[in-house]
This record gives C-alpha cells, structure tokens and sequence, in this order.
C-alpha cells in the first residue's frame, strides 16, 4: 500500500466518524453527552407510541445508559463528562472504540433492544420497513436506508438479525475500505 491510499483511507474513515459524532450529537451542542444519550433513548420511545413504561422500553433505557457509560470511559480522556469530535476519533482510531471489550459488551444489549423496539410484527429481525423507520429515527434517508439494508442482508432473506447489525456496527468503525457495505449504516459519509 502507497503512503497516499493510506491517506486517503485515513480520509474516508474520519469522515465517517465525523458522521457518526454528529448524529450522536443529538442535541447538536458539538459534544457528547449523558444529555444525548437520554435524547436519543426519548426519540426512540416517541417514534413508537405505547412503549413508554414496557419492559421493552426499561431495557432499551437501561442498555442506552449503559452504553453511554462505556463511551465515556472509552473515549472522555479528559474526564470532563463530555465527549468532544477529538476525543472521538482519537478513540476509534486508537482501537478503544470498535475493538475494545467495554464497548463490544454494552452494544449488543443495545442493539437487542433496538431491534426489540423496532421489530413491530414480532419476528425478531427487522424487515425493510422496520429497518427504514428505525434509522430514519438517526436521521438516515430512506433511500440510503434501502442501500443499507441490501448490503448487510448477505443470505438476501429480507430480514436483519440483531447479530447481523452489531457485527455491521463494529466493521462501521474498523474497516478502512471503501467498499466496506456497513459504511451506510449511519448514511452518507
Ligand atoms: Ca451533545
Ligand atoms: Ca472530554
Ligand atoms: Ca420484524
């Protein structure tokens, strides 16, 4: 590999993490927060009404909480309870975000209760309606969410496992390649 692909490949994976930051920059204050987080955790619950106070919605709060816990003690170098964009790509680049057990642990859960919320027929997996409604909560198109979803439904079924989208989630952060089909997890880059 030339010095310049991998500068370009170094291009292409901040600006995906700058992508992701923003949209978990909830509140759009230019850092991340346990505030996000709860923002998120409230957005998720109005988009499906009926959920408030179901065990459904306890797991996803407690798993959402969680998950932020194991952000803060990945990537809050300073301690500051906030996560600024530096701190962020510092994290993922240095493999604390996308390699490192805390993070692993804590994302399944929240992912189980994502697909648990979004998974309106019951079947465990998300379809394509439930997965375009799920993102475009993110902030994802519709139409990027199309291309998503065909790219991580590999055995082509028209279903996504709770398994399938975690293992999207890290290959999101680790790979460096253009082609990678996880990319568009979180929309555009
Ligand atoms: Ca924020
Ligand atoms: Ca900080
Ligand atoms: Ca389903």
């Amino acid at each position: 590999m030339t010095i310049e692909s991998q500068e370009i490949d170094r291009t292409l994976q901040k600006r995906k993490i700058a992508r992701r930051f923003q949209l978990m920059d909830a509140d759009q204050d230019g850092t991340i927060t346990r505030a996000d987080y709860e923002g998120l955790i409230q957005r998720l619950l109005d988009a499906y009404p009926g959920q408030e106070g179901t065990p459904v919605a306890e797991r996803l709060r407690g798993a959402y909480l969680k998950l932020w816990r194991a952000l803060a003690y990945s990537s809050d170098a300073d301690g500051d309870g906030k996560v600024t964009q530096e701190e962020f790509v510092r994290a993922v680049i240095s493999g604390m975000i996308g390699r490192s057990d805390v993070l692993d642990r804590a994302i399944k859960p929240a992912a189980q209760a994502v697909v648990d919320l979004a998974d309106t027929d019951f079947t465990r997996t998300l379809s394509l309606p439930e997965f375009t409604k799920l993102i475009g909560i993110f902030g994802v198109s519709a139409a990027e969410a199309e291309k998503c979803f065909h790219a991580l439904d590999a055995d082509g079924d028209g279903q996504l496992t709770t398994d399938e989208i975690v293992a999207a989630n890290q290959s999101f952060y680790r790979s460096d390649s253009a082609a990678e089909p996880a990319n568009l997890l979180f929309g555009r880059y």
